[in-house]
Protein backbone atom coordinates (compact mmCIF):
# COMPACT_ATOMS: atom_id res chain seq x y z
CA UNK A 1 0.00 0.00 0.00
CA UNK A 2 1.47 3.13 -0.64
CA UNK A 3 1.52 6.23 1.56
CA UNK A 4 -1.42 8.41 0.62
CA UNK A 5 -0.95 11.68 -1.07
CA UNK A 6 -3.32 13.56 0.28
CA UNK A 7 -2.48 13.13 3.69
CA UNK A 8 -4.29 15.46 5.71
CA UNK A 9 -7.88 14.92 4.58
CA UNK A 10 -9.76 11.99 5.36
CA UNK A 11 -13.18 12.38 3.16
CA UNK A 12 -15.26 15.54 2.22
CA UNK A 13 -18.35 15.45 4.33
CA UNK A 14 -21.74 17.78 3.73
CA UNK A 15 -21.81 20.49 6.56
CA UNK A 16 -24.42 22.57 5.22
CA UNK A 17 -24.47 26.02 4.18
CA UNK A 18 -23.21 27.32 7.75
CA UNK A 19 -20.47 25.49 8.28
CA UNK A 20 -17.14 27.44 7.94
CA UNK A 21 -15.16 24.26 7.10
CA UNK A 22 -13.11 24.94 4.05
CA UNK A 23 -12.96 21.18 3.16
CA UNK A 24 -16.25 20.27 3.54
CA UNK A 25 -19.32 20.35 0.93
CA UNK A 26 -21.83 23.65 1.82
CA UNK A 27 -24.32 22.62 -0.65
CA UNK A 28 -23.56 19.38 -2.02
CA UNK A 29 -25.40 16.88 -0.14
CA UNK A 30 -24.92 13.93 -2.09
CA UNK A 31 -27.98 11.57 -0.46
CA UNK A 32 -30.85 14.55 -0.41
CA UNK A 33 -33.37 14.08 -2.34
CA UNK A 34 -35.03 16.58 -4.80
CA UNK A 35 -37.24 16.56 -7.73
CA UNK A 36 -37.44 12.65 -7.29
CA UNK A 37 -33.56 11.68 -7.34
CA UNK A 38 -30.79 12.35 -4.87
CA UNK A 39 -28.27 14.87 -6.12
CA UNK A 40 -25.67 12.66 -6.62
CA UNK A 41 -27.83 10.84 -9.05
CA UNK A 42 -28.86 14.09 -10.70
CA UNK A 43 -25.38 15.75 -10.95
CA UNK A 44 -23.13 12.42 -11.32
CA UNK A 45 -20.39 14.26 -10.96
CA UNK A 46 -16.98 13.06 -12.31
CA UNK A 47 -13.14 13.97 -11.63
CA UNK A 48 -11.07 14.47 -14.99
CA UNK A 49 -7.89 12.54 -14.49
CA UNK A 50 -5.61 14.78 -17.43
CA UNK A 51 -6.23 18.25 -15.42
CA UNK A 52 -6.05 17.50 -12.01
CA UNK A 53 -2.96 14.35 -12.23
CA UNK A 54 -1.55 14.48 -15.78
CA UNK A 55 -0.76 18.57 -15.27
CA UNK A 56 1.73 19.87 -13.95
CA UNK A 57 0.47 23.58 -13.77
CA UNK A 58 2.15 25.03 -17.19
CA UNK A 59 0.85 27.89 -19.28
CA UNK A 60 1.87 29.28 -22.74
CA UNK A 61 4.68 31.24 -21.01
CA UNK A 62 5.63 29.01 -18.19
CA UNK A 63 7.03 25.30 -17.10
CA UNK A 64 5.11 23.26 -14.34
CA UNK A 65 4.63 24.67 -10.80
CA UNK A 66 2.17 21.86 -9.23
CA UNK A 67 3.42 19.18 -6.87
CA UNK A 68 2.59 15.69 -9.33
CA UNK A 69 5.91 14.00 -8.37
CA UNK A 70 5.16 11.23 -10.58
CA UNK A 71 5.24 14.09 -13.89
CA UNK A 72 8.91 13.92 -13.16
CA UNK A 73 10.97 12.80 -16.26
CA UNK A 74 13.24 11.03 -14.38
CA UNK A 75 10.86 7.84 -13.49
CA UNK A 76 10.16 5.31 -14.80
CA UNK A 77 6.78 5.65 -17.10
CA UNK A 78 4.65 2.30 -15.61
CA UNK A 79 5.69 2.68 -12.09
CA UNK A 80 5.11 6.84 -12.05
CA UNK A 81 1.91 5.70 -13.90
CA UNK A 82 0.85 3.52 -10.86
CA UNK A 83 1.74 6.00 -8.30
CA UNK A 84 -0.33 8.66 -10.41
CA UNK A 85 -3.24 6.01 -10.54
CA UNK A 86 -3.32 6.03 -6.43
CA UNK A 87 -3.30 9.17 -5.98
CA UNK A 88 -5.90 9.91 -8.35
CA UNK A 89 -8.36 7.03 -6.88
CA UNK A 90 -7.63 8.09 -3.16
CA UNK A 91 -8.62 11.96 -4.69
CA UNK A 92 -12.06 10.56 -6.08
CA UNK A 93 -12.70 8.55 -3.53
CA UNK A 94 -11.68 11.15 -0.82
CA UNK A 95 -13.82 13.73 -2.36
CA UNK A 96 -16.87 11.28 -2.73
CA UNK A 97 -17.65 12.10 -6.26
CA UNK A 98 -18.95 8.72 -8.17
CA UNK A 99 -17.00 8.83 -11.42
CA UNK A 100 -13.37 9.64 -13.56
CA UNK A 101 -13.01 10.04 -16.46
CA UNK A 102 -9.83 9.68 -18.90
CA UNK A 103 -7.62 10.07 -21.70
CA UNK A 104 -5.74 6.95 -22.79
CA UNK A 105 -2.57 8.40 -22.43
CA UNK A 106 -3.78 9.88 -19.15
CA UNK A 107 -3.69 6.37 -17.73
CA UNK A 108 -0.46 4.98 -19.42
CA UNK A 109 2.65 6.35 -21.08
CA UNK A 110 2.95 6.65 -24.60
CA UNK A 111 5.04 3.72 -25.30
CA UNK A 112 7.79 3.50 -28.58
CA UNK A 113 5.59 1.53 -30.81
CA UNK A 114 2.01 1.32 -31.08
CA UNK A 115 1.86 -2.40 -29.67
CA UNK A 116 3.80 -1.29 -26.62
CA UNK A 117 1.37 1.96 -26.33
CA UNK A 118 -1.42 -0.95 -25.78
CA UNK A 119 0.15 -3.20 -23.76
CA UNK A 120 0.86 -0.19 -21.16
CA UNK A 121 -2.90 0.68 -21.34
CA UNK A 122 -3.89 -2.76 -20.83
CA UNK A 123 -1.71 -3.42 -17.90
CA UNK A 124 -3.18 -0.13 -16.22
CA UNK A 125 -6.52 -0.60 -16.84
CA UNK A 126 -6.01 -3.84 -14.78
CA UNK A 127 -4.72 -1.68 -11.82
CA UNK A 128 -7.89 0.74 -13.34
CA UNK A 129 -10.18 -2.10 -12.62
CA UNK A 130 -8.91 -2.84 -9.25
CA UNK A 131 -9.23 0.77 -8.07
CA UNK A 132 -12.63 1.05 -9.14
CA UNK A 133 -13.80 -2.46 -7.26
CA UNK A 134 -12.02 -1.31 -4.24
CA UNK A 135 -13.38 2.10 -4.10
CA UNK A 136 -16.41 2.34 -5.84
CA UNK A 137 -15.58 4.60 -8.34
CA UNK A 138 -16.83 4.33 -11.52
CA UNK A 139 -15.88 5.45 -15.39
CA UNK A 140 -17.85 8.10 -16.77
CA UNK A 141 -16.20 8.12 -19.96
CA UNK A 142 -13.12 7.02 -21.43
CA UNK A 143 -11.59 9.28 -24.29
CA UNK A 144 -8.60 8.51 -26.57
CA UNK A 145 -5.84 11.64 -27.17
CA UNK A 146 -5.49 12.42 -30.79
CA UNK A 147 -3.70 15.76 -30.18
CA UNK A 148 -0.66 15.70 -28.30
CA UNK A 149 1.57 13.51 -30.21
CA UNK A 150 3.43 15.02 -33.08
CA UNK A 151 2.07 12.89 -35.11
CA UNK A 152 -1.35 14.38 -34.95
CA UNK A 153 -0.32 18.03 -36.36
CA UNK A 154 -2.49 17.66 -39.41
CA UNK A 155 -5.59 16.26 -37.22
CA UNK A 156 -6.72 12.57 -36.69
CA UNK A 157 -9.19 11.44 -38.64
CA UNK A 158 -8.95 14.97 -41.04
CA UNK A 159 -5.21 13.81 -41.62
CA UNK A 160 -4.06 14.60 -45.26
CA UNK A 161 -2.05 11.09 -44.63
CA UNK A 162 -4.85 8.15 -44.87
CA UNK A 163 -1.88 5.99 -42.83
CA UNK A 164 -2.71 8.34 -39.94
CA UNK A 165 -6.25 7.91 -40.65
CA UNK A 166 -5.84 4.50 -39.99
CA UNK A 167 -3.47 4.85 -36.79
CA UNK A 168 -6.00 7.49 -35.18
CA UNK A 169 -8.48 4.84 -35.86
CA UNK A 170 -6.42 2.14 -34.31
CA UNK A 171 -6.29 3.99 -30.86
CA UNK A 172 -9.82 4.84 -30.95
CA UNK A 173 -10.74 1.35 -30.96
CA UNK A 174 -8.32 0.03 -28.13
CA UNK A 175 -9.66 2.79 -26.01
CA UNK A 176 -13.01 1.84 -26.58
CA UNK A 177 -12.63 -1.45 -25.52
CA UNK A 178 -10.78 -0.04 -22.78
CA UNK A 179 -13.49 2.12 -21.84
CA UNK A 180 -15.87 -0.90 -21.86
CA UNK A 181 -13.61 -3.34 -20.46
CA UNK A 182 -13.83 -0.86 -17.27
CA UNK A 183 -17.32 -0.50 -17.34
CA UNK A 184 -17.63 2.98 -18.88
CA UNK A 185 -21.15 4.45 -18.92
CA UNK A 186 -20.01 6.77 -22.36
CA UNK A 187 -17.39 7.04 -24.90
CA UNK A 188 -16.13 10.82 -26.00
CA UNK A 189 -14.51 12.08 -29.28
CA UNK A 190 -13.38 15.54 -28.79
CA UNK A 191 -11.83 16.89 -32.19
CA UNK A 192 -8.81 18.27 -30.64
CA UNK A 193 -7.19 18.67 -33.83
CA UNK A 194 -9.85 18.18 -36.35
CA UNK A 195 -9.90 21.13 -38.10
CA UNK A 196 -7.64 23.75 -40.33
CA UNK A 197 -5.21 26.53 -39.78
CA UNK A 198 -5.46 27.71 -43.59
CA UNK A 199 -7.71 26.79 -46.57
CA UNK A 200 -4.95 27.01 -48.48
CA UNK A 201 -3.42 23.47 -47.53
CA UNK A 202 -6.91 22.03 -46.17
CA UNK A 203 -9.41 20.30 -48.79
CA UNK A 204 -12.67 21.25 -46.44
CA UNK A 205 -15.25 18.57 -47.94
CA UNK A 206 -12.51 15.88 -48.12
CA UNK A 207 -11.70 16.15 -44.47
CA UNK A 208 -15.56 16.20 -43.92
CA UNK A 209 -16.16 13.28 -45.39
CA UNK A 210 -13.10 11.61 -43.52
CA UNK A 211 -14.66 12.80 -40.50
CA UNK A 212 -17.85 11.01 -41.24
CA UNK A 213 -16.26 7.80 -42.07
CA UNK A 214 -14.50 7.61 -38.77
CA UNK A 215 -17.45 8.52 -36.49
CA UNK A 216 -19.25 5.69 -38.80
CA UNK A 217 -16.34 3.42 -37.90
CA UNK A 218 -17.19 3.97 -34.32
CA UNK A 219 -20.68 3.38 -34.17
CA UNK A 220 -19.65 0.35 -36.04
CA UNK A 221 -17.33 -0.73 -33.28
CA UNK A 222 -19.51 0.04 -30.94
CA UNK A 223 -22.12 -2.43 -32.14
CA UNK A 224 -19.22 -4.85 -32.68
CA UNK A 225 -18.15 -5.25 -29.15
CA UNK A 226 -21.28 -5.27 -27.63
CA UNK A 227 -20.91 -1.27 -25.60
CA UNK A 228 -23.89 -0.02 -24.75
CA UNK A 229 -22.72 3.72 -23.43
CA UNK A 230 -23.27 6.96 -25.42
CA UNK A 231 -20.91 7.93 -28.09
CA UNK A 232 -20.92 11.74 -27.57
CA UNK A 233 -18.81 14.20 -29.84
CA UNK A 234 -17.51 17.61 -27.78
CA UNK A 235 -18.26 20.54 -29.53
CA UNK A 236 -15.61 23.47 -29.32
CA UNK A 237 -15.07 26.11 -32.38
CA UNK A 238 -11.36 26.58 -32.17
CA UNK A 239 -8.12 25.93 -30.17
CA UNK A 240 -5.95 24.13 -31.04
CA UNK A 241 -6.82 24.84 -34.56
CA UNK A 242 -8.10 27.83 -36.07
CA UNK A 243 -11.26 26.51 -36.89
CA UNK A 244 -12.55 23.03 -35.74
CA UNK A 245 -15.40 21.38 -37.76
CA UNK A 246 -17.33 20.47 -34.53
CA UNK A 247 -17.86 24.19 -33.57
CA UNK A 248 -20.91 23.83 -31.80
CA UNK A 249 -23.73 21.88 -30.86
CA UNK A 250 -25.57 23.23 -34.19
CA UNK A 251 -22.78 22.16 -36.55
CA UNK A 252 -22.44 18.72 -35.04
CA UNK A 253 -26.16 18.02 -35.43
CA UNK A 254 -25.96 19.44 -39.08
CA UNK A 255 -22.60 16.57 -39.12
CA UNK A 256 -24.55 13.99 -37.95
CA UNK A 257 -27.86 14.15 -40.10
CA UNK A 258 -25.40 14.36 -43.31
CA UNK A 259 -23.34 11.51 -42.21
CA UNK A 260 -26.38 9.32 -40.95
CA UNK A 261 -25.40 9.58 -37.34
CA UNK A 262 -28.18 12.25 -35.79
CA UNK A 263 -29.87 8.47 -34.06
CA UNK A 264 -26.35 7.06 -32.99
CA UNK A 265 -24.22 10.12 -31.24
CA UNK A 266 -24.73 12.73 -29.31
CA UNK A 267 -23.00 15.63 -27.07
CA UNK A 268 -20.63 16.37 -24.76
CA UNK A 269 -20.82 20.09 -24.07
CA UNK A 270 -18.78 21.83 -22.18
CA UNK A 271 -19.29 25.07 -20.15
CA UNK A 272 -16.19 27.20 -21.47
CA UNK A 273 -16.79 25.62 -25.08
CA UNK A 274 -19.77 27.09 -25.16
CA UNK A 275 -18.59 30.56 -24.63
CA UNK A 276 -16.09 30.27 -26.97
CA UNK A 277 -18.54 29.93 -29.97
CA UNK A 278 -20.52 32.35 -28.77
CA UNK A 279 -23.34 31.01 -26.96
CA UNK A 280 -24.62 30.64 -23.28
CA UNK A 281 -23.98 27.00 -21.68
CA UNK A 282 -28.07 26.83 -21.11
CA UNK A 283 -28.00 27.50 -25.40
CA UNK A 284 -26.08 24.69 -26.18
CA UNK A 285 -27.72 22.61 -23.98
CA UNK A 286 -31.22 23.30 -25.32
CA UNK A 287 -30.37 23.45 -28.50
CA UNK A 288 -29.01 19.79 -28.15
CA UNK A 289 -31.86 18.60 -26.35
CA UNK A 290 -34.58 20.36 -29.22
CA UNK A 291 -32.30 18.19 -31.63
CA UNK A 292 -32.17 15.25 -29.89
CA UNK A 293 -28.96 14.80 -29.17
CA UNK A 294 -27.77 15.80 -25.67
CA UNK A 295 -25.77 13.76 -23.56
CA UNK A 296 -23.24 14.85 -21.06
CA UNK A 297 -21.84 17.86 -19.99
CA UNK A 298 -18.09 18.81 -19.07
CA UNK A 299 -18.36 21.67 -16.04
CA UNK A 300 -15.93 24.37 -16.55
CA UNK A 301 -16.39 28.20 -17.17
CA UNK A 302 -14.06 30.34 -18.82
CA UNK A 303 -13.15 34.02 -17.31
CA UNK A 304 -14.67 37.46 -18.53
CA UNK A 305 -11.71 39.13 -19.84
CA UNK A 306 -9.33 36.19 -21.30
CA UNK A 307 -10.56 34.71 -24.51
CA UNK A 308 -8.95 31.03 -24.32
CA UNK A 309 -10.15 28.07 -23.03
CA UNK A 310 -9.31 28.50 -19.42
CA UNK A 311 -11.14 25.58 -17.64
CA UNK A 312 -11.63 27.27 -14.82
CA UNK A 313 -14.02 25.08 -11.51
CA UNK A 314 -17.43 26.68 -12.38
CA UNK A 315 -18.29 29.41 -10.06
CA UNK A 316 -21.09 31.17 -11.21
CA UNK A 317 -24.52 30.03 -9.69
CA UNK A 318 -26.37 32.12 -12.18
CA UNK A 319 -24.83 31.12 -15.19
CA UNK A 320 -24.52 27.23 -13.88
CA UNK A 321 -28.74 27.99 -12.68
CA UNK A 322 -29.72 28.83 -16.31
CA UNK A 323 -27.98 25.76 -17.88
CA UNK A 324 -29.56 23.28 -15.47
CA UNK A 325 -32.72 24.39 -15.69
CA UNK A 326 -32.58 23.18 -19.78
CA UNK A 327 -30.82 20.33 -18.91
CA UNK A 328 -34.08 19.79 -16.27
CA UNK A 329 -36.61 20.55 -18.43
CA UNK A 330 -35.08 18.32 -21.06
CA UNK A 331 -35.33 15.39 -18.71
CA UNK A 332 -31.85 15.50 -16.96
CA UNK A 333 -29.11 12.97 -17.72
CA UNK A 334 -29.66 8.95 -18.35
CA UNK A 335 -25.70 7.80 -18.74
CA UNK A 336 -24.05 11.32 -19.27
CA UNK A 337 -23.03 13.23 -16.40
CA UNK A 338 -20.68 16.09 -15.04
CA UNK A 339 -17.52 16.16 -15.82
CA UNK A 340 -15.01 18.88 -13.98
CA UNK A 341 -13.16 19.52 -17.17
CA UNK A 342 -11.15 22.11 -15.28
CA UNK A 343 -7.95 22.53 -14.14
CA UNK A 344 -6.18 24.69 -11.00
CA UNK A 345 -4.38 28.06 -11.39
CA UNK A 346 -1.02 27.77 -11.82
CA UNK A 347 -0.90 29.32 -8.59
CA UNK A 348 -2.83 27.08 -6.61
CA UNK A 349 -0.04 24.71 -5.70
CA UNK A 350 -0.94 23.18 -2.09
CA UNK A 351 -2.19 19.51 -2.28
CA UNK A 352 -5.56 20.43 -1.32
CA UNK A 353 -6.00 23.19 -3.57
CA UNK A 354 -7.69 20.31 -5.55
CA UNK A 355 -10.81 19.64 -3.24
CA UNK A 356 -11.12 23.18 -2.58
CA UNK A 357 -11.54 23.54 -6.60
CA UNK A 358 -13.21 20.52 -6.92
CA UNK A 359 -15.35 21.56 -3.65
CA UNK A 360 -16.63 25.07 -5.06
CA UNK A 361 -17.53 23.53 -8.47
CA UNK A 362 -19.65 21.02 -6.87
CA UNK A 363 -21.09 23.50 -4.77
CA UNK A 364 -21.63 25.50 -7.56
CA UNK A 365 -23.46 23.06 -9.01
CA UNK A 366 -25.21 21.64 -6.50
CA UNK A 367 -26.78 25.52 -5.90
CA UNK A 368 -27.71 25.49 -9.39
CA UNK A 369 -29.91 22.38 -8.78
CA UNK A 370 -31.89 24.09 -5.75
CA UNK A 371 -32.16 26.85 -7.78
CA UNK A 372 -33.22 25.23 -11.37
CA UNK A 373 -35.99 22.50 -9.33
CA UNK A 374 -37.36 25.65 -7.23
CA UNK A 375 -38.33 27.55 -10.19
CA UNK A 376 -39.88 24.25 -11.91
CA UNK A 377 -41.26 24.00 -8.74
CA UNK A 378 -42.54 27.10 -8.57
CA UNK A 379 -44.25 26.81 -12.28
CA UNK A 380 -44.56 30.66 -12.89
CA UNK A 381 -42.29 30.61 -15.46
CA UNK A 382 -43.40 27.52 -17.22
CA UNK A 383 -46.81 29.30 -16.72
CA UNK A 384 -45.89 31.84 -18.26
CA UNK A 385 -44.27 30.01 -21.28
CA UNK A 386 -47.09 28.47 -21.63
CA UNK A 387 -49.56 31.48 -21.71
CA UNK A 388 -47.16 33.07 -24.44
CA UNK A 389 -47.49 30.61 -26.90
CA UNK A 390 -51.52 29.32 -26.12
CA UNK A 391 -52.32 31.28 -29.51
CA UNK A 392 -50.43 28.13 -31.14
CA UNK A 393 -52.79 25.52 -28.99
CA UNK A 394 -54.26 23.11 -31.05
CA UNK A 395 -51.89 24.20 -33.91
CA UNK A 396 -52.38 21.40 -36.11
CA UNK A 397 -54.69 23.10 -38.45
CA UNK A 398 -53.30 26.99 -38.00
CA UNK A 399 -53.57 28.08 -41.06
CA UNK A 400 -56.51 25.53 -41.89
CA UNK A 401 -54.30 24.24 -44.63
CA UNK A 402 -54.17 27.68 -46.67
CA UNK A 403 -51.26 28.36 -49.03
CA UNK A 404 -49.24 31.31 -48.40
CA UNK A 405 -50.96 32.63 -50.73
CA UNK A 406 -54.37 32.21 -49.52
CA UNK A 407 -52.91 33.07 -45.83
CA UNK A 408 -52.29 36.84 -47.81
CA UNK A 409 -55.59 36.73 -49.13
CA UNK A 410 -57.58 36.51 -46.30
CA UNK A 411 -55.23 38.93 -44.29
CA UNK A 412 -55.80 41.32 -47.07
CA UNK A 413 -59.71 41.17 -46.50
CA UNK A 414 -59.70 40.92 -42.49
CA UNK A 415 -56.83 43.54 -42.21
CA UNK A 416 -56.67 42.61 -38.80
CA UNK A 417 -53.32 43.75 -36.95
CA UNK A 418 -52.01 41.63 -34.05
CA UNK A 419 -52.01 42.40 -30.51
CA UNK A 420 -48.38 43.14 -29.05
CA UNK A 421 -47.49 41.69 -25.73
CA UNK A 422 -44.83 41.87 -23.26
CA UNK A 423 -41.82 39.34 -23.51
CA UNK A 424 -41.09 40.06 -19.47
CA UNK A 425 -37.30 39.73 -19.73
CA UNK A 426 -36.94 41.54 -16.55
CA UNK A 427 -39.50 40.17 -14.50
CA UNK A 428 -38.48 36.60 -14.93
CA UNK A 429 -34.63 37.62 -14.68
CA UNK A 430 -35.96 39.01 -10.95
CA UNK A 431 -37.75 35.54 -10.51
CA UNK A 432 -34.62 33.29 -11.65
CA UNK A 433 -32.05 35.87 -9.33
CA UNK A 434 -35.09 35.33 -6.10
CA UNK A 435 -34.86 31.45 -6.34
CA UNK A 436 -31.04 31.91 -6.49
CA UNK A 437 -31.53 33.94 -3.65
CA UNK A 438 -33.92 31.72 -1.63
CA UNK A 439 -33.33 28.01 -3.01
CA UNK A 440 -31.58 26.03 0.05
C1 LIG B 1 -10.32 20.26 -24.54
C2 LIG B 1 -11.27 19.38 -23.86
C3 LIG B 1 -10.86 17.96 -23.71
C4 LIG B 1 -11.97 16.98 -23.86
C5 LIG B 1 -11.52 15.55 -23.85
O1 LIG B 1 -10.73 21.57 -24.65
O2 LIG B 1 -12.30 19.81 -23.42
O3 LIG B 1 -10.26 17.82 -22.47
O4 LIG B 1 -12.92 17.14 -22.85
O5 LIG B 1 -10.60 15.27 -24.84
CO1 LIG C 1 -13.84 18.92 -22.32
Amino acid sequence: MTEPFFSDVDSIAYEGPDSDNPLAFHWYDADRVVAGATMAEHLRFAVSYWHSFSSEGIDIFGTGTLDRPWLDPARDPMDAAKEKMAAAFEFVSKLGAPFYCFHDRDIAPEGSTFAESCRNLDEMLDLAGEHQERTGVGLLWGTANLFSHPRFQAGAATNPDPDLFRYAAAQVAHCMNATKRLGGANYVLWGGREGYETLLNTDMARELDQLGRFFNLVVEHKYAIGFDGLILIEPKPFEPTKHQYDYDVAAVHAFLQKYGLADEVKVNIEVNHATLAGHDFAHEIAAAFAAGIFGSVDANAGDDRLGWDLDRFPVSVEQMTLGMLELLRGGGFTSGGMNFDAKLRRQSIDRNDLFHAHIGGMDTMARALLAAVAIIDDGELDRRLAERYAGWDGADDITGGASLQQLHDTQLVSDADPTRVSGRQELLENLVAKHIERAR
